[in-house]
């Protein structure tokens, strides 16, 4: 190409090359004015920006019809202002967050310590635990054995309860036929062979013994009321029989009074009334009643139950610690800066919402919750996510980015898009030393913000 179609105002090229210090390729972004600025910051501008009679160049260079005043110095000493408080904030910020990444780091040996140390108690604890699991496991099975021996117990009592109850009614049925014997004077029959039967009273023995001897009371009953004589019989039959109602009245009365659910206490007149073997018998009952209460009180097991639970809470509290400590080491692996933001809420009001961003744990919208930490997305981005489900639509989630900052705290919360929320985070742990670096040397040259 000719040099003359170099910035005739004329576009030869797509990508303006022919034209830098003109107008006439404007709409491309590849040559781009160059305005030297002298004494501020030069800058590089779209080439439609050239000769379009406003002034762009400090130094009034993109401009040829228009007469543009040279502000660079003033604009200069403005920015070179601004780049020295901004290096001087850096320079705080960075001193704090070497402190805080030297902190992080002794943090991080402390946790692995701590991590050691835990790791070191836990084959003691779950030793205990275990022994106490097994002794628990041990007096269930015993105590599983004796409810069931007392259940037996309990049952073969209810069913001499009501054998008694039976004889009871036999007895009542016997008066009866006694009576009615008396009525008609039948033929007396001989004792002996009730007498013969009468055995040692035991407890299983009862209610065929009962039977027997009612038999033979029957039978005596007829006779005495044949002869008369009802008391002072020498084989004794009479103080069975006169015995046995005593029992009997007795025996009513415990019955009466446990209502037979052998829950309620038994009543004084219920014990009165015993007397002899049966008498042993029913108390033997009552007592055993009373045992169970009392073992309701105070079982052994509890105790045995309770050292299990002391020593299961003990070992889970091991493990649980450890597992949130492991948690912090990898949370601040590489990134100790950030170990200043553990277990800190940030929490700012923008606009109608006050937001709070709890590190490393969850953040809400008020008393919403966008999301519980997730992890880090890049070197200075990180997410929450799983939050309240939004309506018609995703589960709430918000995208952090840190940016460098003297202080830790929320500069601003957005939703991009409906429940994904987007917030800028400062901190100290954000700052870089290249940023200060630049900020120390020369101002730079300035590029056009794509974002048009
Ligand atoms: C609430 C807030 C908003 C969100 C809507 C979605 O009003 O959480 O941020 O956009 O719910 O319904």
């Amino acid at each position: 190409m000719s040099p003359t179609v170099v910035n005739d105002d004329y576009c030869d090229c797509n990508d303006g090359s022919d034209e830098p210090g003109t107008g006439a390729c404007g709409g491309q972004d590849a040559t781009l004015f160059f305005c030297l600025n002298e004494g501020g910051s030069s800058e590089r501008i779209y080439t439609s920006r050239v000769n379009d009679l406003v002034c762009d160049c400090c130094d009034g260079s993109d401009e040829t019809t228009v007469r543009c005043p040279n502000t660079c110095a003033e604009e200069g000493a403005r920015e070179r202002e601004a780049r020295r408080l901004r290096a001087e904030m850096l320079t705080e910020a960075i001193n704090l967050r070497n402190q805080a990444s030297q902190d992080g780091a002794a943090s991080r040996v402390g946790w692995l310590a701590e991590i050691k140390q835990l790791e070191s108690e836990l084959p003691a604890l779950q030793a205990t635990h275990d022994a106490a699991q097994a002794a628990k496991m041990e007096a269930e099975e015993e105590k599983r054995k004796l409810d069931q021996a007392q259940k037996e117990e309990e049952e073969k009592t209810k069913a001499a309860e009501e054998a008694a109850k039976a004889a009871e009614e036999a007895g009542k049925a016997a008066e009866e036929t006694g009576k009615a014997a008396e009525e008609s004077a039948a033929p007396v029959e001989t004792q002996e062979a009730s007498e013969e039967a009468l055995p040692g009273e035991t407890e299983s023995s009862k209610v065929s013994e009962y039977a027997q001897w009612m038999e033979g009371a029957e039978d005596s009953l007829s006779q005495k009321a044949d002869s008369g004589a009802v008391k002072g019989d020498q084989d004794g039959k009479e103080s069975k029989v006169s015995e046995y109602a005593t029992w009997m009245e007795g025996a009513e009365d415990t019955l009466a009074d446990e209502g037979h659910d052998g829950e309620d206490d038994v009543g004084e007149e219920g014990l009165d009334g015993l007397d002899g073997d049966e008498g042993e018998f029913e108390l033997s009952s009552i007592a055993s009643q009373a045992k169970s209460a009392d073992a309701k009180e105070a079982d052994p097991l509890d105790a045995i139950r309770e050292t299990f639970k002391a020593a299961q809470t003990a070992r889970n509290k091991n493990m649980e610690e450890t597992r949130n400590i492991k948690k912090k080491v990898e949370l601040i692996e590489g990134k100790e800066a950030y170990a200043t933001l553990m277990d800190k809420t940030l929490e700012r009001k923008i606009g109608e919402y006050t937001y709070k961003i709890s590190f490393f744990n969850n953040a809400k919208q008020e008393y919403t919750a966008l999301g519980n930490w997730e992890k880090w997305t890049g070197s200075d981005t990180a997410l929450f996510d799983g939050g309240a489900q939004c309506w018609n639509g995703p589960k709430r989630s918000l995208e952090v980015t840190f940016e460098c900052s003297i202080a830790n705290e929320i500069i601003e919360v957005h939703e991009p898009s409906r429940c994904a929320y987007a917030a800028s985070v400062g901190t100290p742990a954000a700052c870089t030393d290249a940023e200060l670096e630049g900020l120390l040397g020369p101002l730079p040259t300035k590029n056009p913000r794509f974002e048009l």
